[in-house]
């Protein structure tokens, strides 16, 4: 017997007491079993009350990340179904580029509890300690090359979205897909394509946030803020990690729908920047103009004296004319 079976039988009973022996009883084990397996969750972080006479009551699911509690939250069509939570891992991108190759499905997911190599845009380093939630989908949708690069501007506002349900947090989006809080970052998206095919096959979207960890341990990077300091309590990684990804398999499927527009301005209604003079880095070239927002293509639309230019993601940064982000 699974300790899952358990839980299941608890979660169908909410705020309940079952006793040893109906548990024992119904999945057909014995009393010393169910007794080891209700240690095992409440090591694993499940808040289970044990009553002599009563029996045992779930309380709370754990905040800790934990894939059972993700699967049973996550109200999806296929995103999140499919779900591994590794310790340790270089990097949940790179893990889940090797469970694309052998099948990996749709929406399938993968987290680690922290990387030692995670990467940002162009092999930049990603700190990701202990308590933050470091996680990559696997995409496989059904969109042109072209259409891709929208995946992680959807990408965007799926956190935004989700943060703002639960923490009523109002986050801006710098782009193309950096969010901030009061200039801090506090998390990172990092959209790469699988192969190389006319239509996109896969894309694997990792998704970096500075959940529960205080700043301090990201050593150098005096830029970035955590949930935690901002909140001022720990969240809840299982339900952050679930809401997101039903932010993002609406988002997707608007996408592939061809919705691009709602998409567009709720991109725009958070973007940090916008309508302001700034610097786009190209390289060491830098243009200097007004941020106007993004094209229907996707692309940052930069009005500058010599007239309208536009930029794809991965080629360029955006600076205020401060220097400030
Ligand atoms: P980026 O290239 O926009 O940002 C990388 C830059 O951000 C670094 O050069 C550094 O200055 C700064 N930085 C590094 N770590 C942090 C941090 N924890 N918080 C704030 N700033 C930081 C952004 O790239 C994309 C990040 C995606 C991360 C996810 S985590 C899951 C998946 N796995 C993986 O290896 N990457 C993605």
């Amino acid at each position: 017997m699974a300790s899952h079976d358990i839980l299941q039988l608890l979660v169908s009973l909410p705020g309940e007491f079952v006793s040893g022996e109906r548990i024992s009883q119904q999945l057909n084990v014995t009393r010393a079993s169910v007794w080891k397996q209700i240690k095992q969750l409440k090591e694993e972080g499940f808040d289970i009350e044990a009553h002599t006479k009563k029996g045992y009551c779930l309380r709370k699911t754990p905040n800790s990340l934990n894939a059972w509690v993700i699967e049973q939250m996550v109200e999806t069509k296929s995103f999140g179904h499919v779900l591994s939570i590794e310790d340790k891992l270089k990097s949940t991108n790179a893990k889940a580029r090797e469970l694309a190759r052998e099948g990996g499905i749709h929406g399938q997911v993968v987290i680690a509890k922290s990387q030692y190599a995670g990467r940002g845009r162009m092999q930049r380093e990603w700190q990701s300690p202990l308590g933050g939630l470091w996680m990559s989908v696997i995409i496989r949708p059904n969109l042109t090359l072209a259409n891709a690069s929208k995946l992680t501007l959807a990408a965007s506002v799926a956190i935004v979205d989700a943060i703002e349900e639960l923490y009523q947090l109002r986050v801006g989006i710098k782009w193309p897909n950096d969010l901030l809080y009061n200039g801090q970052k506090i998390a990172g998206i990092l959209g790469e394509v699988v192969g190389e095919w006319n239509r996109v096959q896969t894309l694997i979207l990792g998704i970096g946030i500075n959940a529960n960890f205080s700043s301090e341990k990201l050593g150098s990077i005096l830029t970035a803020a955590t949930l935690k300091e901002i909140l001022g309590y720990e969240v809840d990684l299982n339900r952050l990690a679930a809401t997101i990804l039903e932010y993002l398999e609406k988002q997707v499927t608007a996408l592939e729908e061809n919705l691009f527009e709602d998409l567009r301005s709720n991109w725009m209604a958070r973007a940090v920047g916008l309508g302001e003079e700034v610097r786009v880095l190209r390289g060491e070239e830098v243009f200097r103009g007004v941020f106007k927002g993004i094209s229907q293509d996707g692309e940052l639309l930069l009005s500058t004296e010599q007239g309208e230019e536009r930029f794809s993601a991965g080629e360029v940064r955006l600076r205020s004319k401060q220097g400030s982000y």
